[in-house]
């Protein structure tokens, strides 16, 4: 069960199958230390090892803050091109951790999102953000630009001109133009309990075809039509083969609700 480990900048809660990681520094508004980054990595392993978890939600704690960015105090004591560079991979290699999770990944924007917590946030499949939460990039203030993908995720996410805009300006955007930008999936008075919303409508789904449309559309944006075409074909091979695709239109043609049993 997740509940038993012990963490000392974030939280990991069980429900059933659905796990909720919090991000949790209070008085650094739940910032990315380097520990954080490698209690992240150390979760996702967890994850990834317990069968019974179908869905992941990550969240910040309180009401303040998703999470206010890679934490400064750390970044200003780096120095040079080497330590910046072994940086910015340890950190994308985290993100890349968390993108590639065989489950849907819903971030909880809870609050502020700035800078490596909107990149954090761009690595989870979709957002949900509290009415309230403010959203940015505000990396270019320091000096710096986004370094934990964001400036890949962002782009490929919602455009190239509305990225450089967020970029280059380090404009917070409000929840509800986050929206618009399609930045964000959904606007909740509460982002964490229609995340888990969200999350049960998913863990109703078949959880092989739910990672096989992960997986078809990650390695598709990183080629061309026809190359992602053959990959979704593959992929849709893969599933007829399952169990699970037998089971939903048993249920489908028997008009009841499938049981699906990721096989
Ligand atoms: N890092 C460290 N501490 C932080 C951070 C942070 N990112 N954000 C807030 N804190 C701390 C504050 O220093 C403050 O501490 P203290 O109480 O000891 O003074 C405490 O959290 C509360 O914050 P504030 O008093 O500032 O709260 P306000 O309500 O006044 O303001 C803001 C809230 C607007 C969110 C403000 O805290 C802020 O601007 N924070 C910084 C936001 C930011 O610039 N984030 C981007 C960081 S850069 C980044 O993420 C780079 C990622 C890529 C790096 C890749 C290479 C390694």
């Amino acid at each position: 069960h997740l509940d038993e480990h012990e963490f000392e900048t974030i939280q990991i809660d069980q429900h059933g199958p659905l796990a909720v990681l919090s991000v949790s520094r209070p008085k650094a508004l739940n910032a990315l230390s380097a520990e954080t980054f490698g209690e992240i990595s150390e979760a996702i392993d967890l994850i990834m090892d317990n069968a019974e978890i179908g869905a992941l939600i990550v969240t910040g704690a309180g009401d303040k803050a998703f999470v206010a960015g890679a934490d400064i105090t750390e970044l200003a004591a780096l120095d040079g091109v080497y330590a910046g560079r072994e940086a910015s991979l340890a950190g994308q290699d985290v993100m890349h951790q968390l993108s590639s999770l065989p489950i849907p990944v819903i971030a909880a924007i809870n609050g502020y999102a700035l800078g490596g917590g909107l990149e954090l946030a761009l690595a989870c499949d979709i957002r949900v953000a509290s009415s309230g939460a403010r959203l940015g990039l505000p990396e270019v203030t320091l000096g710096l630009l986004p370094g934990y993908g964001g400036t890949q995720r962002l782009s490929r996410l919602i455009g190239v001109g509305r990225a450089l805009d967020l970029m280059l300006t380090a404009r917070q955007v409000s929840a509800e133009e986050a929206l618009q930008l399609g930045l964000v999936n959904y606007v909740a008075d509460n982002a964490l309990s229609k995340a888990r919303e969200i999350a049960e409508t998913m863990l109703r789904h078949g959880p092989i075809a739910l990672s096989l449309v992960k997986e078809a559309v990650r390695r598709g944006m990183d080629t061309s039509l026809e190359g992602g075409l053959e990959i979704e074909a593959d992929l849709f091979g893969m599933a007829m083969s399952t169990e699970d695709f037998k089971e939903g239109t048993a249920a489908f043609l028997g008009k009841r609700r499938p049981e699906f049993k990721g096989e």
